[in-house]
């Protein structure tokens, strides 16, 4: 698996986690990937970056190699080299993606080298596959302005040992980067295309989340292990962890997700596709809608919190409300590395960083991204991007 990026794209999110610890239903991508994975395989390696060792660390029964030298995927990949045998064959794996046990059955069944595809919609912003009528692959073009199929690379692959010598026959690319599928594309149609329909999702930028979290929330069953209080109506699917108390007056609409712990209400409205992490607490009088909040953050009073992440341990004052549509309805954008990039969401409220601090009667505009450790004072209407740590005064 490799999971050594720097994940710039998904700050502030990863101000204080590695891109792959992004919880969905409250779990850390790579705990799901792993648990996934390990299923079909004897070993599970993870490539990490030296900054984010304690991070993984925590994570039990795998081995950790770092990535010391070069950057991208190729140069990932070679950092593992001296951990194989000759006729070893493995999956590799990025780090931050969402799929169902379906991809990697389906690779693994395949015999020889094998590249996982899946149709998008939007296949410019990937990897192009083209492959020919026996389903073997022709070659994968990068972000392409025209894309030959809707068919894109879903970041993985089974592959031999050969693979190495391919890496050391290639060239750093535009954006300075090793990359893995100039190295597959080297060779050539020995590698079988296996076409996957299943739940995929690549976990770049932070509103990918927010979907992330939605799409399984979907496939997941109800469960209801809390403690609900009189006069609590839940509407539709709820996954309602161990320790959970939901206070009076709590009108809950599904599918959403309660996180272990937490306390909701009294009288608060948990709308559509909230994933509530653990020990959170959404006190009186708050809405909540589309969002992922992570663990141990409260929300005691008056809120609005729409079409938002709001990471760990942050702390709104009373009356912090998140503003998640445009007077002109049109997309949010965000800025993401000093561009502004269209979120492909007519709602988007606020991406809020670890241990953020609001004051009292705060509003956030939509698309904001504030960094971790930031405060902001009462009374602030935030209209732009706070820098990590930033005191924010009005
Ligand atoms: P990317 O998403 O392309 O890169 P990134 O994780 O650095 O993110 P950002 O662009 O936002 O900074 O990487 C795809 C996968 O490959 C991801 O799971 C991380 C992994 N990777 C490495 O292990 N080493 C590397 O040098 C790079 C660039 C990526």
């Amino acid at each position: 698996m490799l999971a050594a990026g720097k994940g710039e794209r998904l700050e502030p999110i990863t101000h204080t986690r590695p891109k792959p610890f992004v919880p969905v239903l409250d779990t850390p991508l790579i705990l799901r990937n792993i648990r996934i994975v390990k299923k079909y395989v004897n070993d599970v390696v993870i490539v990490i970056n030296s900054n984010h060792k304690e991070y993984f660390k925590l994570i039990e029964g795998v081995s950790l190699v770092e990535q010391t030298e070069g950057k991208g995927t190729a140069a990932a990949l070679r950092a593992v080299k001296k951990y194989l045998e000759r006729d070893d064959e493995f999956l590799v794996i990025y780090g931050d993606l969402l799929f169902e046990e379906e991809a990697v059955e389906k690779i693994v069944n395949t015999h020889g080298e094998a590249i996982l595809a899946t149709e998008s919609d939007d296949p410019k912003k990937y990897g192009v596959i083209v492959k020919d009528s026996e389903n073997r692959l022709v070659r994968i073009v990068e972000k392409p302005e025209n894309p030959p199929s809707k068919l894109i690379n879903a970041g993985i692959y089974k592959l031999t040992y050969d693979i190495f010598s391919y890496i050391d026959k290639i060239v750093l690319s535009s954006r300075g980067e090793l990359e893995l599928t100039d190295a597959v594309n080297l060779i050539g149609n020995k590698v079988k295309v296996v076409t996957y329909n299943g739940i995929w999702l690549d976990i770049g930028r932070p509103w990918d989340l927010i979907e992330a979290n939605k799409v399984l929330l979907d496939k997941e069953k109800d469960r209801n292990l809390g403690v609900m209080e009189e006069n609590v109506k839940i509407k539709g699917k709820a996954i309602i962890e161990d320790g959970v108390v939901i206070k009076s007056g709590t009108y809950i609409e599904g599918p959403v997700y309660i996180g272990k712990n937490s306390v909701i209400g009294p009288n608060a409205y948990i709308r559509p596709y909230s994933v509530i992490g653990s020990n959170v607490k959404v006190g009186a009088f708050n809405e909540i809608k589309e969002s992922v909040i992570m663990e141990n953050t409260k929300i005691p009073h008056l809120s609005y919190v729409g079409d938002s992440v709001i990471c760990e341990d942050v702390n709104f004052g009373a009356g912090t409300i998140t503003a998640n549509l445009r007077f002109d309805e049109k997309e949010v954008k965000v800025n993401i590395k000093n561009e502004r990039v269209g979120s492909g969401r007519k709602k988007l409220g606020a991406i809020v960083g670890a241990h953020v601090r609001t004051g009292i009667n705060v509003s956030i505009l939509p698309g904001v991204k504030i960094g971790a450790y930031a405060w902001i004072y009462p009374g602030a209407i935030v209209d732009r991007d706070v820098e990590k740590g930033e005191k924010f005064v009005p």
